[in-house]
């Protein structure tokens, strides 16, 4: 699959962003969206995409580094938001986990850059 920023026309979340697919919105950026995972796996489990088409976390980073910047800056953004950082006072839930799957033997299910954005639950070390 191509991963040259361009939109791709069998990409779920290339038709999120173009609004073809219902999603529920949490924040939105000239260059990202961020939208509640439809199968959460924590109280806070957001996705964030840049709305350019890359595969995955390396191709972005290493094709266009600024966005893959507005990404990890805008998970921190909606951690903010759901209250989950560490600033919010270090009790039990706070913290938070920022995951991108690279590849189906990783996990990765969708194709389209995503950072998930989980917490407001114990985050188990190391990852299953
Ligand atoms: P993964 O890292 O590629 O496995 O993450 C894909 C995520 O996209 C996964 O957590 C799904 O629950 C989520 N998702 C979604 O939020 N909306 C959808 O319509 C589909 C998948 I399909």
């Amino acid at each position: 699959m191509a991963s040259n920023g361009e939109p791709q026309q069998d990409c779920l979340f290339c038709k999120i962003v173009a609004g073809e697919v219902p999603a529920t919105l949490v924040r939105e950026t000239e260059t990202t969206v961020a939208f509640r995972d439809i199968n959460p796996q924590a109280p806070t489990h957001v996705l964030v995409i840049p709305k350019a088409h890359y595969q995955d976390a390396a191709s972005l980073a290493a094709a266009a580094p600024q966005l893959m910047a507005d990404v990890v800056r805008e998970a921190g953004e909606v951690a903010a938001l759901e209250k989950i950082t560490p600033a919010e006072g270090g009790g039990p839930h706070t913290g938070y986990r920022v995951v991108f799957n690279t590849g189906s033997g990783a996990g990765q299910t969708v194709f389209h850059t995503h950072a998930h954005v989980l917490g407001g639950r114990g985050l188990e070390w190391p990852p299953g």
